[in-house]
């Protein structure tokens, strides 16, 4: 029996990959980094050092830079993304998700974060959604990022509940991977082919309620 429900932030709750995007983009390009579509989509969901690491990988520039160059570049990014995203406000709530989020909490499921992000509170302030999140995982305590599964067990276990009672909400291939690894049932947001791994999907966001996620579970 579904007790809980733990929630990526990106491209779920929020379109913050937009940002993301702008901020990766700027800096691969000044580094001499073709960017491409497949590069952009690889990013959602993984860690900034992830991020980087992969961005560098895609210009075969993996080796020429040090430890602490790679730092300065993703914290370069990140001042960028932290400005970007002082500009949010509820209206960048994707459709429909507050209404599912009221719906949670007038039938009592429990809520957890379970984003990446180091930036994850400041989002949800930002769209003035923290209430709704008591617990969030923080991402600076896993050892692995997304795909392992780590981060959906712990945000099962700051519920207090089992896997098994916990529904997954993820929009990154990466992520329902993780989820399915949690032994989570896993819904995913968007491209069918991308989320093939799911066990529910819509499209996007604003087709996400119990009564469709109940329907489409059997
Ligand atoms: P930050 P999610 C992820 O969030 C993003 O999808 C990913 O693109 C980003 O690199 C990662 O957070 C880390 O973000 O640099 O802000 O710590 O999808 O797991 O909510
Ligand atoms: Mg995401």
């Amino acid at each position: 029996q579904i007790k809980g429900f733990v929630f990526d932030l990106d491209g779920v709750i929020t379109d913050t990959s937009l940002y993301h995007t702008k901020a990766w983009r700027q800096l691969a390009e000044k580094l001499g980094v073709t960017w491409n579509k497949e590069l952009e989509e690889g990013l959602k969901g993984i860690s900034r050092m992830d991020s980087l690491e992969l961005i560098l990988k895609t210009g075969g520039k993996e080796n020429d830079y040090s430890e602490d160059e790679k730092v300065a570049l993703a914290t370069e990014k990140n001042t960028n993304y932290v400005n970007e995203i002082k500009q949010m406000t509820p209206a960048n709530i994707l459709p429909g998700i507050k209404e599912f989020l009221d719906d949670l909490r007038d039938k009592g499921y429990l809520i957890s974060l379970a984003s990446a992000s180091k930036n994850g509170p400041t989002v949800l302030k930002q769209l003035q959604l923290t209430d709704y999140f008591p617990k969030v995982v923080d991402p600076a305590s896993l050892s692995k990022g997304k795909p392992d599964p780590e981060i959906y067990i712990k945000g099962a276990e700051l519920l207090n509940l089992a896997p098994e009672e916990c529904i997954g909400v993820e929009d990154a291939k990466a992520g329902i991977q993780a989820i399915n690894a949690a032994n989570e049932t896993s819904v995913g947001i968007g491209d069918a082919k991308t989320l093939a791994a799911a066990d529910v999907r819509f499209d996007d966001t604003s087709q996400m309620t119990l009564a469709n996620i109940e329907k489409a579970m059997g």
